[in-house]
């Protein structure tokens, strides 16, 4: 058998999604070698659309890294979700009270192709149609990742740290020994019809609620609208043709006059998530879904993968440039303490928004708390500044 081609570098990222991209785009910019592995084609990677806003938090850390205009540019700012319930209108703000720059409405394959764009353009080494990857020793000194080229040749790098940011059925985590994580998963007993269609998208997020059950109706570009709809656990996609799809988005979201355009997806899904502690094995750093996977409700999945691979950029840096080992040892600590607070975000939003609307699941008790919980985060101006601050990711 050929040996494989031995490389080296300092660290291997293993997947270009958004906490990957981040991760080599930051690391390059500090001038730390890396290597990025990306199972799928670029224009696969480009394309893949999924979350809509950049939190607060994470346009500011781009901005600390000079990266804001390349990565971000043009997106424009929101800080507004409207949320409907029965048709009767309500405007949630969570814009700070700083000058500061705020929430920006960036499709996630918009802020992927960016850093792509970037991370290429500067010299970065970005590998597409990476496959078999696989990696070895990460308790020892010096880890390898093997993976196989296009062409059919097998490569081995040796690095000193490698970034996990493959999602959640990646090699990474699947290469940590059994017992050695712990998994924290949780079922929200909620589907989810997802659509994305070439339609107008409303002025500001919008989540409506109603005795139909949920809807959500999102900006993904300016000629195209993610639509979320609640539907039956044992729906199948195919139990919603675009007929239906469009007449109970109407019903839901109040609005006789609603745009309908070529639908381009329907996926039915299980609203899940899961923590898997710690975040570290050896040299090996999980980063975003590869660690964690947080429910669509409140938009924090994506961004809490730009968190961790800001976390882990920095510890990187730190031991590189003074051998401080301290943000590599908190690594797990620092990322989880947000991930919980992530979690409990989404979860308390997710029954809010969920058990307000239709009450066949809950019952007429959980709806009436559900209604006085919306109402109290209208009316009162902590309430409303708490969710603000989350909503920013500043909290
Ligand atoms: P990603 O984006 O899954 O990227 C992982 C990358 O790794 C590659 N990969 C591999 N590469 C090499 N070798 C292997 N063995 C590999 N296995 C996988 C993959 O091809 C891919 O390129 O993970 P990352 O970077 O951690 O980013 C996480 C986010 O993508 C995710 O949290 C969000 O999309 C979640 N999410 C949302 N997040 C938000 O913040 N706001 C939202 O509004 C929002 N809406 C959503 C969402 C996720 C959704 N789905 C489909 C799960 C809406 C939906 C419908």
């Amino acid at each position: 058998m050929t040996q494989p081609v031995q490389e080296e570098t300092c660290v291997v990222v293993v997947g270009a999604g958004p906490a990957g991209l981040t991760v080599a785009n930051l690391l390059h910019g500090a001038g730390i070698p890396c290597v990025v592995l990306e199972r799928q084609s670029r224009a696969y990677a480009e394309q893949r659309q999924r979350a809509g806003i950049v939190e607060t938090r994470a346009v500011r850390m781009f901005q600390d890294w000079g990266l804001d205009a390349r990565v971000l540019g043009g997106a424009p700012s929101d800080d507004v979700l409207e949320v409907r319930v029965d048709g009767r209108h309500r405007l949630l703000r969570f814009g700070t009270d700083d000058d500061g720059p705020q929430a920006l409405l960036c499709p996630q394959q918009v802020l992927v192709a960016n850093l792509i764009a970037t991370f290429l353009d500067g010299g970065g080494d970005l590998r597409f149609e990476s496959s078999e990857v696989a990696l070895d020793g990460l308790t020892g000194q010096r880890p390898t990742v093997r993976y196989r080229s296009p062409d059919g040749t097998m490569h081995e790098i040796a690095c000193d740290f490698v970034a996990g940011c493959d999602g959640d059925h990646g090699a990474s985590r699947a290469a940590v020994p059994e017992g050695e994580l712990t998994a924290y998963p949780f079922d929200h007993r909620i589907s989810w019809l997802t659509v994305l269609a070439e339609a107008p998208p409303p002025p500001h997020p919008l989540m409506a609620i109603s005795r139909h059950g949920y809807a959500g109706h999102f900006a993904r570009g300016p000629l195209a609208s993610r639509f979320y709809l609640q539907c039956a656990p044992t729906d199948q996609a195919d139990d919603w043709p675009d007929d239906r799809v469009w007449q109970h988005l109407r019903t839901r979201l109040g609005e006789d006059g609603l745009v309908a355009g070529p639908i381009t997806e329907k996926v039915v899904f299980p609203l899940r998530s899961v923590v898997h502690e710690p975040m570290r094995y050896g040299r090996l750093y999980l980063a975003g879904d590869a660690a964690h996977v947080v429910s669509p409700v409140g938009g924090k999945g994506m961004n809490l993968a730009l968190y961790d691979a800001e976390v882990f950029a920095r510890a990187v840096r730190d031991f590189i440039a003074d051998g401080d080992e301290s943000g590599l040892n908190s690594y797990s600590r620092t990322c989880l303490h947000r991930t919980w607070n992530y979690q409990e975000f989404s979860r308390w939003m997710t029954e809010m928004l969920h058990d307000a609307g239709d009450d066949s699941r809950t019952g007429p008790f959980r709806r009436k708390l559900a209604l006085a919980r919306l109402d109290r985060l209208c009316r009162s101006r902590a309430s409303s500044l708490a969710f603000a601050e989350l909503m920013a990711g500043l909290a």
